[in-house]
């Protein structure tokens, strides 16, 4: 695409072409010898990579955790522009998620949630289109939306946990299994029995999910906090970042060690453990012990509360953030097998530990050896070079830096995260930073400014800045998946029978005081024109869509009764209400269908109890 409009643009001005290549090739030149050779000429103009003409389409979706929003949503880049979002967690007035029988079966009457982190699901270390996960922090949940609808298909809870937040899928050989780690330290029974004052006996809990079924498989205890999570690319370990290896409930006493932990889980000898029967079962859930002893688990110290572990894309280290401390820990994934074995320390697979900056929180990477951390107190992304870092740890004489950029970003930094960087197809063109504030860069809007995810353009030697995008509350990380992978897998229409109470003819059935309306939509009307039912009736409308018309969908709102949803070309969605309202209540269609739209509406009559 920038290719074609650059082209465009040097042809119909083709006097400048000699100048402008020149020009290029110098800018190319003075930049430095790492660019892809695909963004060369884009770069000349930072302006033109982030432009995508109207009616041109991006190269990447991305797919944005909602933070306390609940949602998740899917961007284009690299315009930033915003696709579509996608209720998990949350109410949405705007597609009926929250009102629909359907959406509340898997919602089970809790509608806040804290999405944090988003991952997709994987075939051998690269993204295969299938599904995201997504960790809900507030209400110890994990939601699976699956990618060719773009909607939430499953949400289950997580026991025995408090602060779901480190979310990984495996990444090899495909994904079967799911892990999510719980940040803070609760009782292991949390039901108010017993002395569960006493901090001492808290614990973490790292839990492991079967992607396909959604049914946890196990959870492993540990005594310490899990914070971020990751998985390798050989299917072998996961990880755990843990703040409050103090077992501390007061920010000074998690504060208090100088080293805390990342907890290395290891999938052989878990299952192992399962196979033997080495677990106890508590509420029905496999249990686990990892505790520092255990031969399923590795502590490996990482300096004061680390934060974000990420792995490099050519799956050899595991990086992890100091946040307190100003430095990033590499751990060599070949050696943890050594450590594990009883050969090595734990703290021998840490083979660099680069001075970076203050408040590092997350890594990202470009596939050409270049790590990019976030530093949250310094407001950069600062850009390093991990076999440069790794060099200079071997050598204590070394006086030499491992970083090669600095970008100021705006401001306050979380996550960082580059294209396809959390997978092994990382491919450093485009690097986006989630800036928790972004005070003067947008018009005011009150107290509360937007948030600023900015994107940055990674391939050269230098970043470049190219936009800020301002986001509602408030996303916390991202993953950017090629276009090629999402877009041929996104339905334009389901199947009419994957609801199975979807109708072609509409019907009323009574059972008692139950009224069941089964009701077509199809513009410019609705299956029926008037139904009748008796005040504190139960009553449920079952509505299908059946324009053959991709992109045509129906609203359907009940005027004064809280219902208000939209069903989408050949989708069923369905409602529950009591009919405690007596009166005439007008049925109407939400979303603009047809030029008599207006008229696409109906009667519910509910007559008053004698
Ligand atoms: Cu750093 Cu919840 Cu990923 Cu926020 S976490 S930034
Ligand atoms: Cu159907 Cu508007
Ligand atoms: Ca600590």
């Amino acid at each position: 695409m920038y290719k074609y409009s650059l082209i465009k643009n040097l042809l119909s001005r083709w006097t400048l072409l000699a100048i402008g290549s020149i020009a290029v090739v110098f800018a190319a030149f003075l930049i430095g010898g790492e660019m892809a050779p695909q963004t060369v000429e884009a770069r000349s103009d930072g302006a033109l990579r982030t432009k995508v003409h109207p009616g041109e389409l991006d190269d990447y979706y991305g797919f944005f955790s909602g933070g306390h929003s609940g949602e998740i949503r899917v961007l284009g880049l690299p315009s930033m522009r915003v696709l579509k979002r996608v209720p998990v967690f949350n109410i949405d007035s705007g597609s009926g998620w929250g009102i629909t029988n359907e959406s509340k079966a898997l919602l089970g009457g809790l509608y806040v949630g804290d999405t944090h982190h988003a991952h997709g699901s994987y075939k051998d270390g690269t993204y295969d289109g299938k599904y995201l996960w997504v960790n809900d922090k507030a209400n110890n949940r994990v939601a699976r939306v699956r990618i060719d609808y773009l909607e939430t298909d499953a949400i289950i809870s997580i026991p025995h946990v408090q602060g779901t937040h480190g979310l990984f899928p495996q990444r090899y050989p495909q994904t079967d299994w799911l892990i999510v780690n719980s940040e803070f330290r609760t009782p292991l029974v949390n039901d108010g029995r017993g002395d569960i004052a006493d901090e001492s006996k808290y614990g973490g809990v790292h839990t492991v999910i079967d992607a396909n079924t959604m049914e946890i498989i196990c959870q492993v205890m540990v005594p310490t906090n899990l914070d971020l999570a990751a998985t390798d690319y050989q299917g072998r370990y996961s990880f755990a970042t843990s703040y409050n290896s103090e077992g501390g409930a007061t920010i000074s006493e998690m504060l208090a060690a100088d080293r805390d932990y990342l907890v290395v889980f290891h999938w052989a000898r878990i299952k192992k453990a399962l196979a033997d029967g080495d677990f106890k079962v508590v509420d029905g859930i496999k249990m686990l012990d990892g505790s520092p002893g255990s031969d399923l688990t590795l502590y490996v110290p990482i300096p004061k509360n680390p934060h974000g572990v990420n792995i490099s894309p050519d799956g050899k280290y595991a990086v992890a953030s100091g946040k307190v401390s100003p430095t990033a820990s590499i751990i060599a994934i070949d050696k943890l097998e050594a450590a594990f074995n009883g050969e090595l320390s734990p703290a021998d697979t840490v083979i660099g530990e680069p001075e970076i900056g203050l408040g590092p929180l997350h890594t990202t990477f470009d596939g050409r050896g270049n790590a990019y951390t976030s530093l949250f107190i310094d407001s950069q992304v600062v850009k390093w070079n991990i076999q440069k870092a790794i060099d200079i740890y071997k050598n204590p004489q070394a006086t030499d830096t491992a970083v090669v950029d600095r970008l100021d970003v705006h401001y306050q930094v979380g996550h960082t995260m580059a294209s396809m960087a959390e997978t092994k197809e990382a491919d450093g063109n485009f690097l986006v930073s989630l800036n928790k504030i972004s005070k003067d860069r947008f018009l005011n809007v009150g107290p509360l400014k937007p948030e600023n995810d900015q994107l940055v353009d990674i391939s050269g030697k230098k970043m470049v800045l190219l936009k800020d995008e301002p986001a509602y509350i408030e996303p916390h990380d991202c993953i950017i998946v090629r276009r090629d992978i999402i877009e041929p897998v996104v339905k334009h229409r389901p199947r009419m029978d994957e609801h199975p109470l979807a109708t072609t003819e509409s019907s009323i059935e009574r059972d008692g005081n139950k009224v069941t309306v089964r009701l077509t939509a199809n513009a410019p009307v609705y299956g029926l024109q008037k139904i009748e039912v008796n005040e504190k009736d139960e009553v449920t409308f079952i509505v299908t869509n059946n324009d053959e018309i991709p992109d045509l969908g129906h609203g359907f709102a009940v005027s004064d009764y809280n219902v208000n949803f939209v069903v989408g070309p050949f989708q069923t969605k369905s409602v529950t209400f009591i009919a405690d309202k007596p009166g005439l209540h007008w049925i109407y269609c939400t979303n603009f269908c047809h030029a008599l739209h207006l008229e696409m509406r109906m009667r519910l009559i509910v007559k008053a109890k004698a």
